[in-house]
């Protein structure tokens, strides 16, 4: 099982590539690697688990966050009316999201970061995501809420984006610097 141990922090450059995309149909490897993902997401939100491995409780998993810059994700999350999210997605994609933007109350966080970062982070309200779920199904899905902000939290980071590079003013470690000739 995934542990916290296995998870990538900053300052490696894995966070910083844009991942590849995933054969289609995905390799039972990559299938393999993104069930685990989503059962690292469900130990960590079980008390008794997330205690006994010392998990810390997680929405959102991406591959480069285990060292593999494949484009996939896994979320797994309540929103607002209690209906839960919970996906595998490979080579997802936002195929429309609102004007309207929103965010975190208290700013964000991210398991492959061991710090406090004040700040809020912008994200889209509402969007649709075209991705294919690890039941091999190309699906188009609405999400608004946490659940959205989740799934571009993740997609960031198939892009090398961690949350802080979206905070205005943002002046901490690992600030992304623009690459010089
Ligand atoms: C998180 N926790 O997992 F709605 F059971 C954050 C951390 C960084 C504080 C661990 C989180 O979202 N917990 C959570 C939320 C719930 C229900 C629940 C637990 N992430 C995921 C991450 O780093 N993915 O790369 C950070 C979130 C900040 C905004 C969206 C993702
Ligand atoms: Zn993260």
């Amino acid at each position: 099982m995934i542990t916290m141990k296995d998870i990538v922090r900053e300052g490696n450059p894995v966070l910083r590539e844009v991942s590849r995309s995933v054969e289609n149909p995905p390799s039972n490897e990559d299938r393999e690697l993104l069930k685990k993902m989503l059962d690292f997401l469900m130990n960590s939100q079980d008390p008794d688990i997330a205690e006994k491995y010392d998990l810390r409780p997680g929405s959102g998993l991406a591959a480069p966050q285990l060292g593999v810059p494949k484009r996939m994700f896994a979320m797994h999350v309540t929103d607002e009316r209690e209906r839960l999210h919970s996906y595998g997605f490979f080579n997802p994609r936002i195929i429309s999201h609102s004007l309207e933007e929103t965010h975190l109350e208290n700013g964000e966080g991210c398991l492959s970061v061991d710090r406090e970062v004040e700040g809020i982070v912008p994200r889209y309200a509402r969007l649709k995501l075209k991705a294919r779920t690890l039941e091999d199904e190309e699906v188009v899905l609405r999400f608004r809420g946490l659940p959205a902000i989740v799934v571009q939290h993740e997609i960031d980071h198939l892009n090398g984006v961690m949350f802080y590079d979206r905070i205005e003013d943002y002046s901490g470690p690992y600030k992304k610097t623009v690459p010089t000739i």
